[in-house]
């Protein structure tokens, strides 16, 4: 509407007209810690204590402090990593539910003090807040009420340990902007040698209202997180995600840290929550928190790290991924290279605001000062909004031509309390409003993706909320397609299916060993795969015309027809061609029988993949049989590493014709019942 208004007539108007009144807030909205905190939105998590080194997610905390001893440790190369990855903060674990310390507190000898990690003389947390805070990041602390280790845990003495500890924390390192409360309290532990269960009562045990009082006092600028706050909240999962609906209110007086019922019932928030408690969303970027060699094979990939980007800053919550730092104390190779690309990919779907060079207009205009162009200023301090009453309004923007895009963001004005309850975006189309998109909440940030629509007008209709619409910023962006090797799978059966990361990619393939190119043998969902086959595939996206990597599957016999020998059914398992899945055999074998003679020339077994390993055969032996009687050992042997790196194993021998196969656990890495995650044969 101000477009047209000569600059000058735009000054003077500016002097003789007055802002209009701003709309009232709709409590709760954010304090001013809340409010310096909400725009931080990505920091990190460092998961580097005793567990490291006990390669556990969970120590008892009968360890010892001789067991900490990082070889190389170097916290400037965290913080180096962080701040390339584009966080603006980094939170350690302080001290995890084994009890170990990172620093010589005056209150335990359970600490690096005792260690022979810098002869003892090392405070792993002033090296970590100097290292952070020479890369401009904020430094946080993790510490958890749990203690396995304290002969006093459960009884008052220990919460007088707690503070004490917190104090040293929250006094000699400087400005701490997150302090970080754990609701997790399995019971059982070490706790001095008592070896027993010790259960609290975590609503009232810890009396949280006189430690908040302690941290208020000692860092007043420090959010305070636990599962129910008072500053941040848990979103409820561990997966890194937030919700289409998500709101910062919470009813705080409701929940309490470690309530068993808190996910399903209030991580989402609630419309009608009395605190403002917004979500944070945590999630470490392997399957453990802590580091275990053996899943270096499992850190997160480019779709998952993005999944996560959009389900958590996307849905109104921040972002904390974690780092599981290696024994020798740095970030892994693997898990720098995978932030690093999560942070090329995020510049990369956001690199041009097309918004930016759009006018915008609504339908209504609260007055002077809160125009449609405040949507557009890059300034989330400064918003447009509506005359009271008016809950639904249009804003409008005009491209002056056609674009693409594929992204809308937008963010509320906050500071004045969360209203947004339901809005979509239209496209014009000949003079039509066509939907493209809608959604629930908006908060803080919310990012909508769709597939790549094209169009010179659009409007986002605010349909229903809380209050009038107060909005700072609307962004459009066109993200690239995100061109990662498509999934190849198999069904028992022998059908093949191929996936690509975005639904709109097209996927070449082939099935001769030569290289999938762009245009030639489309993938059309129809795919059998029988005998010993290379199956190859690209995703090519239809816009840029880029391809990805090429995928590679070297498949062998289709299970179809086996049988698996065993009274137990869950044999299947080991045969379902699902990686996920495994099947534990208390006699350490799997027997099969392929249905007709086959010429065998080896086989693969990949171990369990879930989050916790039990019996990977360490040492095997592989037998051969007609009848499935009169058994011929084939080959014997190690596989060598396979506890840190449980990565399919490859196995191959000169041919034998057979019926019957069977793989024998002569040892399992831990001793326990072999495990089988995945079984094949082969026979080229
Ligand atoms: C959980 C803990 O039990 C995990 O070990 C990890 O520290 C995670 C961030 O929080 O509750
Ligand atoms: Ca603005």
């Amino acid at each position: 509407m101000k477009k047209y208004i000569w600059p000058f007539l735009a000054l003077g108007l500016s002097y003789c007209q007055e802002k209009a009144a701003p709309p009232a807030p709709i409590l709760p909205v954010p304090n001013e810690r809340q409010i310096a905190w909400q725009e931080l939105q990505y920091y990190g998590f460092v998961h580097f204590n005793m567990n490291t080194f006990s390669d556990r997610e969970w120590g008892f905390g009968d360890e010892k402090p001789e067991q900490f001893n990082p070889t190389e440790l170097d916290a400037k190369q965290w913080a180096r990593v962080a701040k390339e990855a584009g966080m603006k903060g980094l939170i350690i674990t302080a001290k995890h539910h084994d009890g170990f310390v990172l620093w010589p507190s005056a209150y335990t000898e359970h600490s690096v003090k005792n260690s022979p990690w810098r002869d003892g003389k090392g405070d792993l947390i002033k090296e970590f807040a100097d290292a952070c805070r020479a890369e401009g990041l904020k430094v946080g602390i993790y510490y958890s009420p749990w203690d396995r280790n304290h002969p006093d845990y459960g009884k008052p003495e220990y919460v007088t340990y707690m503070r004490n500890q917190l104090t040293e924390l929250l006094t000699n390192y400087g400005e701490i902007y997150e302090i970080w409360f754990d609701g997790a309290n399995g019971g059982t532990g070490w706790y001095g040698g008592a070896n027993e269960e010790r259960k609290v009562d975590k609503f009232t045990y810890y009396d949280w209202p006189t430690t908040i009082d302690l941290v208020r006092k000692l860092q007043p600028k420090a959010m305070l997180f636990s599962d129910a706050g008072p500053d941040v909240r848990w979103v409820g999962n561990e997966h890194g995600f937030a919700y289409e609906t998500t709101w910062s209110n919470l009813m705080r007086d409701s929940v309490y840290a470690g309530m068993p019922e808190f996910s399903e019932k209030w991580a989402t928030g609630q419309e009608n929550g009395t605190h403002w408690v917004p979500a944070e969303s945590d999630v470490s970027i392997r399957p453990g928190w802590y580091y275990h060699a053996y899943e270096d094979h499992k850190v997160r990939t480019l779709p998952d790290l993005m999944e996560i980007y959009y389900k958590s800053i996307g849905q109104n919550s921040s972002l904390l991924i974690n780092f599981p730092v290696d024994r020798r104390g740095l970030i892994h190779e693997k898990d720098e290279e995978a932030i690093l690309q999560l942070a090329a990919k995020i510049k990369e779907d956001f690199a041009v605001n097309l918004a930016k060079e759009a006018s915008a207009e609504s339908t209504s205009e609260r007055g002077f000062g809160y125009e449609a162009e405040n949507l557009l200023d890059g300034d989330f301090n400064t918003y447009w909004s509506t005359p009271d009453g008016e809950i639904q309004a249009s804003v409008e923007l005009d491209f002056g031509k056609e674009v693409s895009f594929n992204r809308l963001l937008l963010q509320e004005f906050v500071n004045l309390g969360q209203r947004v309850k339901a809005f979509s975006l239209e496209k014009e189309v000949n003079g039509t409003w066509k939907k493209v998109a809608n959604g629930t909440t908006i908060g803080y940030k919310r990012i909508l993706r769709f597939p790549d629509t094209q169009a010179q007008k659009i409007r986002i209709n605010f349909l229903d909320g809380k209050g009038i619409p107060v909005i700072s910023e609307i962004g459009v962006y066109s993200a690239p397609a995100l061109l990662f090797p498509p999934k190849i799978i198999r069904t028992p059966a022998g059908k093949v299916t191929i996936t690509a990361a975005e639904k709109s990619q097209k996927i070449y393939f082939t099935t001769d060993g030569n290289a999938p190119k762009s245009g030639e043998n489309p993938f059309k969902g129809e795919l059998e795969v029988l005998e010993a086959t290379t199956v190859q595939a690209i995703a090519v996206d239809p816009i840029s015309g880029k391809s990805s990597e090429p995928a590679r599957v070297d498949f062998d016999l289709a299970k179809g027809n086996w049988k698996a020998v065993s009274a137990d059914s869950n044999v299947v398992r080991a045969v379902d061609e699902k990686t996920q899945t495994y099947w534990t055999s208390q006699n350490n074998e799997l027997v099969l029988d392929l249905g007709r003679e086959v010429p065998i020339k080896g086989f693969t077994y990949l171990p369990m993949q879930a989050r916790y390993p039990s019996g990977y055969i360490a040492a095997y032996s592989i037998q051969l049989s007609q009848d499935g009687k009169s058994w011929k050992e084939a080959a014997k042997g190690e596989f060598s590493n396979i506890q840190n790196s449980p990565i399919e194993q490859l196995i191959r021998f000169d041919q034998v014709p057979a019926k019957f196969i069977k793989l024998k656990a002569l040892r399992t890495a831990d001793g326990n019942p072999a495990t089988f995650g995945e079984f094949g044969v082969l026979t080229k």
